[in-house]
């Protein structure tokens, strides 16, 4: 059974006082008190090289094979990948994002007002991950979204287990099917550079890259330029029969529909956030985050089914 997800009872705003402490604490301006003495150590330009291809090729081939895969690292694939890397450090899991910069539409509340807003009880993953808030009764505010996402993502590229390859797009699924039962399963995902696969129309020759894995979490939010990947993937693999397409907004009705029906849809294919709102027909919310990042922990339980038997 997996662990509760509050492992330790952080209280965010005090958390990032003290932060705030230790910094000015710091003896950083001390240690520049001669500029005109100022020199880096030296470095020869193929060290740079080596030491950021060295890595690269070593955590594709490490990855090649996950454990668990996140498509989307928008604030559902950042918040599952949070819950995942901190109760099961012993799991390799990959997240796969098509975006130079990871976050999705996370970096803003909603237009481009910066406070990001939650529902309770969705506190609770603010308090866990640090992240500081106003209390507004039923609901809280992050004072910009930024912050929200920057502190998510900074603990999710520190856990040892995940790697975050972004500016990589999916644009594929891996499948296996059973001979005797005609079932279909996912078993993986093809991926390329971005930039390579917004020019397969007029580039020759860019074949993809795979990651076999034994669970694939979707969270490419709603329909658009890149969004409902896998689900559109999936209608077109004839796994399910069509899209419900995603509805109006009604925040009431949405956030609890997406949390609580954050699912495996086909087996090995987990999907949760918005890209699911396309599959259940289901309302979008709007500007308001906390079925988002409660998605995230539902999809996290759901993929940890597979390691508990
Ligand atoms: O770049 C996409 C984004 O960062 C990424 N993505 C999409 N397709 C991909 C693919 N391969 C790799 N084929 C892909 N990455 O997935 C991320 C999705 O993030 P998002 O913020 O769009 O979705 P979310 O479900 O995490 O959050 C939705 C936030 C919304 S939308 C909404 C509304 O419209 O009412 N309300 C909320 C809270």
């Amino acid at each position: 059974k997996p662990a509760t997800l509050v492992t330790h009872p952080l209280k965010g705003a005090a958390a990032a006082l003290d932060a705030d402490k230790a910094a000015l604490s710091s003896p950083l301006t001390a240690m520049f008190d001669n500029w005109d003495s100022f020199a880096f150590s030296p470095i020869r330009e193929s060290t740079v090289s080596r030491a950021m291809t060295r890595r690269y090729f070593s955590d594709l081939d490490s990855y090649a094979e996950s454990d668990i895969t996140i498509v989307g690292a928008g604030s559902a694939g950042l918040s599952c990948a949070y819950v995942l890397g901190k109760l099961r450090p012993d799991l390799k899991i990959s997240i796969l994002e098509a975006g130079v910069s990871p976050g999705g539409g996370a970096w803003l509340g909603g237009q481009l007002f910066s406070a990001m807003v939650m529902r309770k009880p969705a506190d609770v993953f603010l308090t866990e991950v640090g992240v500081p808030y106003e209390d507004e009764g039923d609901y809280v505010v992050v004072k910009h979204a930024a912050l929200f996402t920057s502190t998510v993502l900074s603990k999710v590229l520190a856990m040892p287990n995940i790697k975050l390859f972004n500016a990589t797009t999916v644009e594929d699924l891996i499948t296996r099917q059973d001979q005797e039962t005609g079932e279909v399963r996912i078993a993986g995902v093809v991926t390329n550079w971005t930039l390579v696969s917004m020019h397969h129309d007029d580039q020759s020759c860019m074949d993809p890259n795979t990651i076999n894995t034994n669970v694939v979490i979707s969270m490419t939010g709603h329909d658009g330029p890149f969004g409902a990947f896998s689900v559109k993937r999936l209608v077109s693999m004839k796994q399910i029969e069509q899209l419900g397409g995603m509805r109006g907004l009604d925040m009431g009705r949405a956030e609890d529909a997406i949390v609580k029906n954050t699912r495996e849809i086909v087996p090995g294919l987990i999907v949760g956030g918005m890209e699911l709102s396309e599959v259940d027909g289901a309302n979008r919310m709007g500007p308001t985050f906390g079925a988002m990042a409660l998605s995230g922990v539902k999809a996290a339980e759901e993929a940890l089914k597979v390691y508990e038997l």
